[in-house]
């Protein structure tokens, strides 16, 4: 049987989980990426080398990078961007030559994952990550006082997001900011309210079919390169599933990523099925999707969200909420069979919980909330993969 691969992700040498918290979490291997180098510039052969030292001292491995972050120009197409490209290239090259064979990456504009509250207290205490659409209009209509903002929403979200507003304190109204756009971990970019309006404006005439023909031009570039140094990439969907702030968005749905096989068919034009992602729209079918593109999945992030008929979401607990995790990590299974391979998991976030309540942590990325889902999807595969050897 083949089994997946048990990761996690590390934020690097400041991250206050360390690599030893990992280890003892059950993982074979971390996720992370070098935040040190400025997005854009090329990763050079001996900065990977360092990192991948780093990890293997404590006696844990690197294969996946998340993220080589995409730099704004390449998405927008203007200014330098095909040598953006060309860095981007480099790095693909560097990172094969020392042996990474998973490239993460996103294509959302701006902003990378979006949530409006980091402290949302469920009911058994612990702490998660929620975006909650009336926030998203405060925000929107009354802080940034976007032009136009308002044709994007309904009478009624208009309208809880005025009622919201009105009740909420400078204070509130400071982290509902910061929550917004200071940039959650892992994200490259971190705005002020006149940075964050420029560089919407940057996006000005850029269209979903714009942006779309922009990913598909890049991955013409890279996946070849990637491909023949090893590497296979992995798109991570849109962060919510949805357009925010006038934005396009591109990866949300499986019609999106037929558009983006028809453009690349290489296999190595691959995704990061981020379960928590996708599962916010009720037109996906996860377990389906999963059959469908069981040949160029290279990375799984799981995660559970639980919605409402607002539009808000929550992160639940992972085998709860409105995934089905049954459902998704059985077609991994037979996934990894068919394939004849394994492939790395990572439990994507997880609640702030026990003493990581009392402790400073990186929202999502706690040791001990990351830790059960970790036990629960390790366990839930387990079953799985041993009932099907049974029959
Ligand atoms: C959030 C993460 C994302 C992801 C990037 C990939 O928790 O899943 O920030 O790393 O979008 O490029």
């Amino acid at each position: 049987m083949y089994h997946s691969t048990h990761t996690m992700r590390w934020y690097g040498p400041n991250d206050p989980v360390s690599l030893q918290d990992i280890r003892q979490s059950g993982c074979t291997g971390v996720v992370t990426a070098l935040h040190h180098i400025p997005n854009g510039e090329v990763w050079t052969r001996a900065e990977i080398r360092k990192r991948i030292d780093l990890v293997k001292a404590v006696g844990l491995e690197w294969k996946v990078v998340e993220s080589v972050p995409v730099h704004e120009s390449i998405k927008t197409q203007k200014g330098p961007f095909e040598q953006y490209i060309a860095h981007y290239q480099e790095s693909l090259r560097n990172l094969g030559a020392e042996g990474i064979e998973v490239v993460t990456y996103n294509f959302m504009p701006v902003l990378d994952w979006t949530r409006t509250d980091l402290s949302y207290t469920v009911a058994d205490g612990s702490k998660a990550l929620r975006f909650e659409k009336a926030a998203l209009v405060a925000f929107d209509v009354h802080m940034l006082q976007r032009e136009n903002a308002a044709e994007d929403y309904t009478a009624d979200e208009l309208k809880r997001g005025a009622a919201l507003f009105a009740k909420m304190t400078a204070e509130d109204k400071q982290l509902l900011q910061k929550n917004i756009i200071a940039g959650l971990p892992g994200s490259e970019e971190s705005f002020t309210l006149e940075q964050f309006r420029q560089a919407l404006n940057t996006y000005e005439g850029i269209d979903e079919a714009k942006l779309r023909a922009h990913l598909v031009h890049f991955l013409q570039q890279v996946v070849p390169v990637a491909a023949a140094a090893g590497v296979r990439m992995a798109i991570h969907p849109d962060d919510p599933p949805f357009a925010i702030f006038g934005l396009p968005r591109v990866v949300k749905t499986a019609a999106d990523v037929d558009a983006l096989i028809a453009g690349v068919p290489a296999v190595e034009n691959g995704l990061c099925f981020c379960t928590g992602s996708y599962g916010v729209r009720p037109d996906n079918d996860l377990p389906a999707m999963v059959r469908r593109y069981a040949d160029r999945i290279h990375f799984f992030h799981l995660r559970a969200t639980r919605r409402n008929a607002d539009g808000d979401f929550y992160e639940d607990n992972h085998l709860e909420g409105d995934v089905d995790m049954y459902g998704v990590v059985k077609e991994m299974v037979k996934m990894l069979q068919v394939r004849r391979q394994s492939i790395p998991i990572r439990p994507d976030h997880g609640h702030q919980m026990l003493d990581d309540l009392r402790k400073k942590t990186n929202p999502g990325y706690t040791a001990i909330g990351r830790l059960r889902g970790l036990a629960e999807l390790r366990g839930l595969e387990y079953a799985i993969a041993r009932a099907m050897e049974e029959k």
